[in-house]
């Protein structure tokens, strides 16, 4: 399988996030990228498909603070990432605000996820990443593998969070589907429930939307990824979340993992783009779940088993010195 990644992905680097009520230095750090790309050997380049296809699916007030926010931030005296504190939970009306720190909480849901120098740059390529690993399906190969970083499953049309800023799967997804190489199918399994991709096709019946992910009830992002949640309006049943408790291994994972399978070829999708994590690695240190670097080469096969043309997009994955491995067993396992 073709892997694309662009070096520019790199030049994002913030120091440290909240968590637990302190501060823990950053785990979604460019070493990871060093560990895939070590292991898979080298990389195909990326190709510049501009803005249209990020603004297709993010709004763009929220595509112009991302880019501004880094020399707002510096404009306003600040030292260090840029990071919100107040945070709107009575409502997301777009407010006329000044300040560069209630932008900062409007268009974010959480503290983990710093705007540093690099941000918006490493976040643009990403997508560019995803796109060009798209183009190559559209261009008839049967896979791609996009090594996106920043990942993107938790930011949503207007806000950023959980390590994420641009949504690479949902830009795929919807350029996709707006193509004609639809109806679309996300598979999104990362440790941590995709819920920026959710809520961009909550509504949407064209793109099925299905996670296998740590219970919310115990795991972040806590507030969306239930059971019940199962799309609304015209998109009521394409949204099927299958949260799982801490500790599950394969033998719990799989039938899960045949459900989402079994439920995506039912609905007839003719694409399948896969937010990949493999933070559901047993070592992975901010995850619960029990898989080994075996049971990613028996995740790739089979998803790979409907035979749908199939683009890869990586999400998470912490455990540095064997997340290179880790991707390489789900890649040969895909076949
Ligand atoms: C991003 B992805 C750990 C607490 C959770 C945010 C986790 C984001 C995961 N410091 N912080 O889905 O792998
Ligand atoms: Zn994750």
């Amino acid at each position: 399988m073709k892997l694309f990644f662009d070096d520019r992905q790199a030049g994002h680097a913030p120091e440290k996030e909240f968590h637990n009520g302190g501060w823990v230095p950053y785990a979604e750090t460019p070493a990871r990228l060093a560990s895939i790309l070590e292991a898979c050997g080298g990389a195909h380049p990326v190709r510049d498909f501009g803005l249209d296809p990020i603004l297709a699916v993010h709004d763009a007030d929220y595509v112009a603070f991302l880019r501004e926010a880094y020399a707002r931030w510096q404009a306003a005296g600040r030292e260090g990432d840029a990071i919100g504190y107040t945070f709107p939970v009575r409502g997301r009306r777009k407010l006329p605000l000044k300040r560069i720190d209630a932008a900062l909480g409007a268009y974010a849901f959480d503290a983990a996820t710093p705007i540093a120098e690099g941000t918006w740059d490493a976040a643009y390529w990403s997508a560019q990443c995803a796109l060009t690993a798209f183009d190559d399906i559209a261009a008839g190969a049967r896979h791609a593998f996009a090594l996106c970083r920043p990942p993107g499953h938790h930011a949503g049309r207007d806000y950023l969070g959980g390590y994420c800023y641009l949504n690479n799967a949902a830009i795929v997804a919807r350029r996709a589907d707006a193509l004609g190489l639809g109806p679309v199918a996300v598979l999104d399994v990362d440790y941590h429930h995709g819920n920026g991709t959710q809520d961009i096709f909550l509504h949407d019946p064209n793109v099925f939307f299905a996670s296998i992910h740590a219970d919310p009830a115990t795991d972040y992002p806590f507030y969306w990824g239930h059971a019940d949640e199962r799309g609304e309006g015209e998109g009521a049943g394409t949204t099927l979340n299958l949260p799982l408790p801490q500790g599950t291994g394969w033998d719990d994972y799989a039938p899960a993992l045949q459900t989402a399978l079994d439920a995506i070829v039912r609905w007839g999708a003719a694409m399948l783009v896969v937010s990949f994590g493999a933070d559901t690695f047993a070592r992975d240190p901010i995850s619960h779940f029990r898989l080994e670097r075996d049971d990613f080469a028996r995740l790739g096969a089979r998803i790979a088993e409907p035979g749908l043309p199939t683009l890869v997009v990586m999400e998470g994955g912490y455990a540095v010195a064997e997340l290179g491995s880790n991707v390489v067993a789900f890649l040969h396992g895909f076949g």
